[in-house]
């Protein structure tokens, strides 16, 4: 895989795979390219059996500070619609793969909504989050309007999005943005420590849970029950299954292999 703007590194041995947005003077803006980088690589990635688990990052002073506004600035409603940045998200959104977010400096914009397009959320200490768009006269277009409040709540997202205010990792935390918060130093260290965590597990059985937890945000309690019991019977179709329970009672480690 050859990227202008991303890095994409996979550790076959232990199942997971780095994308990191490679931008650094512009702190990461996510121009159209990037964007495209982004989707076509977590593309492949999903369709590469040896990976299993997906981290996405930046660098110390900014995850990505939004979409790049020097692009956008002159775009009018028409060349929005004919651009379709949405049909790059959704594609991003369809990863099947679990993706972890390591959010080290500014997470604003777009930058924010991608984080909130990952799983979980590893940030450092440094790490700020905000959907600023109302203060270039816009709002937020990647999501920021629903999957904050679902994230944080009514009240503080109505306040992020209103003010165009950053909040601190701390404030994160406490609202339920984010997973965990690390010394800058140790942010990758502890996004591995999570990938792997996870990477253990059987990837199909990683797949239909993120899918069941996905759907909770999406379905009535019945509908998602109703999906979460036909992923959990299918996984009685799997060898990893049989493997994992196995494992279990003869007390050693499972050997699972995604089938
Ligand atoms: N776009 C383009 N360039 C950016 C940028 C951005 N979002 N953010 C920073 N830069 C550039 C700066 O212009 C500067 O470049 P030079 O002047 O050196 O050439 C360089 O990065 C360093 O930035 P600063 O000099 O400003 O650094 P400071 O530490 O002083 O300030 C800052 C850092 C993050 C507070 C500040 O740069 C800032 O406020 N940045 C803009 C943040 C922002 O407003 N973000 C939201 C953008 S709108 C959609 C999908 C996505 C979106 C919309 C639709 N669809 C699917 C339809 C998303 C929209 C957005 O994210």
């Amino acid at each position: 895989m050859n990227f202008e703007y991303i890095i994409v590194k996979p550790t076959y041995a232990e199942h997971i795979a780095l994308i990191q947005l490679n931008r650094p003077k512009e702190l990461n803006a996510l121009n159209l390219q990037l964007m495209g980088e982004v989707r076509d690589a977590l593309k492949s990635l999903d369709e590469d059996d040896n990976v299993r688990v997906i981290i996405i990052t930046g660098n110390e002073r900014a995850f990505a500070a939004g979409a790049d506004i020097k692009q956008m600035s002159d775009k009018n409603a028409i060349d929005m619609l004919k651009i379709d940045q949405f049909s790059t998200w959704d594609q991003i959104k369809k990863t099947k793969k679990p993706i972890i977010a390591a959010v080290s400096g500014f997470a604003l914009g777009g930058g924010c909504e991608l984080v909130m397009h990952c799983d979980c959320v590893v940030a450092s200490e440094t790490a700020q989050f905000g959907q600023p768009e109302i203060k270039i006269g816009v709002m937020p277009g990647a999501g920021g309007t629903q999957r904050l409040p679902r994230a944080v709540g009514k009240a503080l997202a109505m306040e992020m999005v209103l003010t165009g205010e950053f909040i601190s990792a701390e404030r994160a935390l406490q609202a339920g943005l984010i997973n965990k918060i690390v010394p800058v130093e140790l942010l990758m260290d502890e996004s591995v420590k999570m990938a792997k965590s996870m990477a253990r597990n059987s990837p199909i059985a990683l797949q239909m849970a993120k899918e069941a937890v996905l759907k909770s945000f999406e379905n009535s309690l019945t509908e998602g029950l109703y999906l979460e019991r036909k992923n959990f019977y299918m996984l009685f179709a799997t060898e990893d299954q049989k493997e994992g329970m196995a494992a279990f009672v003869e007390k050693r480690k499972p050997e699972f292999k995604g089938r």
